[in-house]
């Protein structure tokens, strides 16, 4: 059956200072020369690009933390998205094309009001090599891409960001894919609710499984769900346009498995793509690999099938 058509907004955040490889900014406009409102508009959706955003005046510039880059620009950053997205996700699914991964914390600010105004709780998928929940105290890089769960949980330790409006709860975030995870963020995520599913237990029980999990229980509290797709989720084999890449990613397969079963859920409320860097990428398989898999989210499929039994 065809994909019951949805009014797509695409939302360009370039972001590039939470990040120590400069390029995410044109992020945006690799996806756009990419195809990905063609392909959108192939499966019958209403696309409408909304441009490009820009930020808010910075905040404070200065932190106990030495290692902090662009903590001003990267508020002012925060600022914008939140309100931005809230406004984006009126009605249907917007797509925020950054970016570096700081977009999350402003995206994921603006969605979560958005689903409290529709009396819904908010889920966060997370599909990235790193579990991102360093706080602006515990960050060695001074990456602040590196910070977004952390904030957009509720954690302390972002008192330079806008305050998060409606905290996600950690029990209705997972993440897949991860492989890579600093000393301090792994103390802490531990002692968490957030289900963080790591490349060994993938290659165990395959990536179905945690999915599916996680997909049920959106369904089962009728929730709202965000994805936030880190391109270095992938294997840097099939996407080399990342700064940070891990091998031993997720593949062409799994990746494209995920966007299927997201798709039939009929769940996601919006999406951020991150941390496409298209100054590294090798002719843009990268980006054209990434609009693939959000055909896949939005119902590309090659052959019809009846859908999963309640
Ligand atoms: B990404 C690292 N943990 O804090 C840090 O790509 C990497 O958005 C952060 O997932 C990676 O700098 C941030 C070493
Ligand atoms: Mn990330
Ligand atoms: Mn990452
Ligand atoms: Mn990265």
């Amino acid at each position: 059956a065809a994909a019951a058509p949805l009014d797509i907004t695409l939302v360009g955040v370039p972001v590039d200072c939470g990040s120590a490889y400069r390029g995410c900014l044109m992020g945006p406009d690799a996806l756009r020369v990419a195809g990905l409102a063609e392909s959108l508009s192939e499966l019958g959706h209403r696309v409408s690009d909304a441009g490009n955003l820009a930020p808010d005046l910075p905040g404070p510039r200065e932190h106990t933390n030495p290692a902090i880059h662009d903590l001003g620009p990267s508020a002012g950053w925060v600022s914008a998205l939140s309100d931005a997205a809230f406004a984006a996700s009126a009605d249907g699914p917007p797509i925020f094309l950054g970016g570096d991964h700081l977009m999350s914390a402003g995206t994921v600010s603006g969605v979560a009001r958005r689903a409290g105004k529709r009396g819904r709780p908010l889920f966060v998928l997370w599909l990235d090599a790193h579990t991102d929940f360093h706080d602006l105290n515990s960050t060695r890089s001074g990456n602040l891409h590196g910070t977004p769960v952390a904030y957009f949980t509720g954690r302390a330790g972002f008192e330079a960001f806008p305050p998060m409006p409606a905290p996600v709860a950690e029990e209705r975030v997972a993440m897949l894919g991860i492989r890579s995870v600093d000393a301090e963020e792994a103390a802490r995520i531990g002692g968490t609710a957030i289900a963080v599913t790591d490349m060994r237990a993938i290659d165990e029980v395959g990536i179905a499984r945690p999915l599916r999990a996680f997909l049920d229980r959106v369904a089962a509290e009728d929730g709202d769900l965000h994805v936030s797709f880190d391109v270095d989720f992938l294997d840097p084999d099939i996407a080399p346009a990342v700064g940070t890449t891990v091998p031993g990613g997720a593949t062409f397969r799994e990746a494209h498995l995920v966007m299927e079963m997201l798709h039939d859920s009929g769940r996601v409320t919006s999406l951020d793509i991150a941390e496409l860097n298209p100054f590294l990428d090798d002719r843009g398989r990268t980006a054209r690999l990434v609009v693939d898999l959000v055909a896949s989210l939005f119902g590309k499929r090659v052959m019809d099938r009846p859908t999963r039994a309640a």
